[in-house]
């Protein structure tokens, strides 16, 4: 899965056109790469970001969605927290809801991805990205996390989202420390057990890759996210969310090699 952020500090200055117009190359790039999939967000959820407000949440996300979903194939995902916000991009084609609240910040949320027959990305996450920083209290994260995700996916079946078309999501970074994200990645086939659907998982370019490589620049983050991206594939993760595709391609393709190789050496 490749990000699109259209957030304002995303795309370097310009207007509103300019913006939208670096955010669809930007989309069409990480599809020309070999990204699954384009997840466009309007909203920054880093900690501490401030909410947007709808309107404006739509003004970023809704022409890039159109733009994406016309110039196809590669499906678009819409990352959002709002019911509204959704039901536009599913309007304007997109295929998937990536909802990094799991359904918990708009009630009418799952109804309105239900009713489109979208896929869903259930992610982990407690409180708001403003406050998650101060709720990291867990007495085993990976239960506590993997019971929370298969309550958060009942619920999306219960309000009739497709079982097949769900993914679940530990939330990296979403209301945990370093050690916790870790504790995590180490736990990735428990996590997706408990969750009972296969997990979506997004480490790429996270502060917390800073602390366990011991590197604090954008290319020590990049080579941290390509060795968690192989990491979580080897663990069976079916989805990776990532800036970089080209760089995860490569690593995944190198990753099948290996593990098609016969006892002779490369398989045929
Ligand atoms: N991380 C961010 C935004 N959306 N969605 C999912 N499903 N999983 C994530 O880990 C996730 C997400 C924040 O990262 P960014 O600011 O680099 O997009």
């Amino acid at each position: 899965m490749g990000i699109v952020n259209v957030t304002p500090d995303s795309f370097s200055d310009g207007g509103t056109y300019l913006d939208a117009d670096a955010a669809v190359r930007h989309g069409l790039t990480l599809a020309a790469a070999g990204a699954a999939v384009i997840d466009v967000g309007g909203e920054s959820t880093r900690p501490g970001a401030e909410p947007v407000d709808e309107d404006e949440e739509l003004r970023r996300v809704l022409p890039v969605v159109r733009a994406l979903v016309e110039r196809g194939p590669t499906p678009v995902s819409i990352d959002t927290t709002k019911a509204a916000v959704a039901d536009a991009a599913l309007g304007a084609g997109a295929a998937m809801v990536n909802d990094v609240s799991g359904g918990a910040a708009d009630r009418g949320m799952l109804a309105v991805v239900a009713g489109a027959g979208a896929a869903y990305v259930a992610m982990h996450m407690r409180g708001t990205p403003r406050t998650m920083q101060q709720d990291t209290h867990y007495s085993d994260v990976v239960r506590d996390v993997g019971e929370e995700l298969r309550r958060r996916v009942e619920r999306a079946i219960d309000a009739g989202v497709d079982a097949r078309a769900l993914l679940a999501d530990p939330g990296i970074g979403f209301a945990k420390t370093a050690e916790q994200n870790v504790a995590l990645l180490r736990a990735l086939p428990e996590v997706a057990a408990r969750a009972g659907v296969p997990l979506l998982v997004g480490t790429s370019r996270k502060s917390f890759l800073s602390r366990i490589a011991l590197v604090d620049d954008r290319p020590g983050r990049d080579d941290a996210t390509l060795a968690t991206t192989v990491w979580c594939f080897e663990r069976g993760a079916a989805l990776v969310r990532v800036h970089d595709v080209a760089g995860s391609r490569r690593a995944v393709e190198l990753l099948e090699t290996l593990e098609h190789a016969t006892s002779q050496g490369m398989a045929a």
